[in-house]
């Protein structure tokens, strides 16, 4: 069997089957492809995912010059692990315990099952020596369990989602298997140098590690600890939005709302997006005069998402009250104050809507990074727009020309979209000249070269 010099290793491989694409695989959407795919490429690597199906993992597919090892779960892990632990213990716990995380011993056990497997299986197809990049919270373990069996490879671990304050992170039962776990890696990266530090201080508090923020040491193995903010395909992003379709989509889209102000908001339908304060703030400005239907309109975007876990349900269903409640009281007729659309749009029809936007409001909650504030950015080869932007996302550490909100604090927020809508031209155009350049310089290639490399010298 021929091994590979690298390996990539995330929950979900980055195609997935469908009866109408060649082969029947299609490539999965996303940067992280868009970045790995020639690295991976040239390399002679290999990715290694869940294909989201239940059963035997079919052996490996090769599409679009991409190497793919699908791992098999068992109907009972997937509920377990991905569901259960992944989606009700971590997702929430991480993202500053929004909602309470669930503590679920047989949860745990498929955790540490599901992330065996994955081990098992890269450990027989890396080449000697070389490197395994692993992705996300749902391989925490993994780390550790490929580096008891191949101590010569190089191993790297990116967390996509945000790393909680020690005190948050000690309430997990299993916390110091799931630090040891991450520790076994050569090179942690984070999105944010605070996620850093939460991680090397939960270390060293509760998982006997010993050394700095940036560099740990644990049982005589090194760790550098870093952040490496993750970033789009910011020449894709504006060629698509130079085309001409998407351009002339824009136009119409600006014109079937009657050429009012378009505020925009595009997230998965999540609570750690900040959609209902969101929808709050705005509700705030209409009441107090500040805004009217007949002048400006906001439009939600909601992609549907873990529809299986009650809290997305219930989420669902406040966000559907709020939008309710806000056109009842201030729409009239050609005049809708709230547009909400709870479904996935194309990507061409996406970046029309970012270009007709004239401000984004992204205000999670809490986020790792958030790509979408980025991709809008991007997508303004025209100059203009504005970005309102959550200070509890990643993307604030580097997008400082943003309007910076508090999404707790609604009036702040309103009082920072009605700022963002009455920007003088000059300092609107300055901030996204500055936005523009910030996205092109740090893209998502930059971001798989400075990981890679650091793992390279680890
Ligand atoms: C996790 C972290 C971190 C959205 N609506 C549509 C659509 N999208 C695409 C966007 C963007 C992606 O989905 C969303 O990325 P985010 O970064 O906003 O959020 P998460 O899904 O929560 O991702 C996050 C990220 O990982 C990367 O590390 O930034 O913090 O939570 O690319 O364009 N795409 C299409 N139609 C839509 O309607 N085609």
């Amino acid at each position: 069997m021929r091994r590979h010099d690298l390996v990539i290793m995330a929950n979900r491989l980055p195609m997935r089957r469908s009866g109408r694409a060649s082969g029947g695989w299609e490539r999965s959407p996303g940067g992280l492809v868009t970045a790995l795919h020639p690295v991976l490429r040239t390399r002679e690597g290999l990715w290694i995912g869940w294909d989201g199906t239940s059963g035997r993992a079919s052996r490996t597919i090769e599409h679009d010059g991409l190497q793919m090892k699908p791992v098999a779960l068992a109907t009972r892990d997937i509920d377990a692990f991905y569901h259960g632990f992944c989606n009700r213990t971590i997702w929430p716990l991480f993202h500053d315990a929004i909602r309470p995380a669930e503590f679920n011993p047989r949860w745990w056990e498929a955790y540490h099952r599901v992330n065996e497997r994955f081990a098992k299986a890269a450990a027989r197809q890396v080449a000697r020596n070389r490197a395994v990049w692993i992705h996300d919270f749902h391989l925490l373990l993994v780390p550790q369990m490929l580096r008891a069996t191949r101590p010569d490879l190089r191993i790297g671990l990116f967390l996509h989602i945000p790393f909680p304050p020690e005190e948050i992170f000690a309430r997990v039962p299993w916390r110091a298997s799931l630090l040891h776990g991450m520790i076994g890696a050569d090179v942690v990266g984070f999105q944010t140098w605070k996620d850093a530090q939460n991680f090397s201080r939960a270390s060293r508090h509760l998982a006997d590690a010993e050394g700095t923020d940036s560099n740990l040491t644990f049982h005589g193995h090194k760790v550098r600890v870093n952040s490496f903010p993750i970033s789009i395909d910011a020449k894709e992003m504006e060629t698509l939005a130079a085309r001409p379709s998407v351009q002339k989509r824009a136009v119409e889209i600006k014109s079937r709302l009657g050429n009012r102000r378009i505020l925009l908001g595009v997230d998965r339908l999540d609570y750690t997006k900040g959609i209902e304060a969101r929808l709050v703030a705005f509700e705030r400005l209409l009441e107090t005069h500040q805004a009217s239907s007949d002048r400006c309109v906001l439009v939600q975007v909601a992609v549907p998402s873990r529809e299986t876990v009650p809290e997305y349900e219930q989420t669902r269903t406040r966000i559907e009250e709020i939008v309710g409640r806000i056109n009842g009281e201030f729409s009239h007729p050609g005049s809708v104050a709230v547009h909400y659309f709870r479904r996935n749009l194309g990507r061409e029809e996406l970046a029309a809507w970012y270009l007709a936007a004239d401000v984004m409001v992204v205000t999670p909650l809490c986020d790792g990074m958030n790509l979408v504030a980025k991709e809008y950015v991007s997508s303004r080869v025209d100059g203009g727009g504005a970005l309102v932007l959550s200070e509890f996302a990643g993307a604030a550490q580097e997008l400082r020309q943003a309007i910076i909100v508090n999404p707790y604090d609604i009036d702040g927020m309103a009082a920072g979209i009605r700022r963002a809508l009455h920007l003088p031209r000059s300092e609107q155009r300055f901030r996204m000249s500055i936005l523009r350049m910030v996205v092109r310089r740090h893209d998502v290639q930059e971001w798989s070269g400075t990981f890679l490399g650091a793992l390279e010298r680890a």
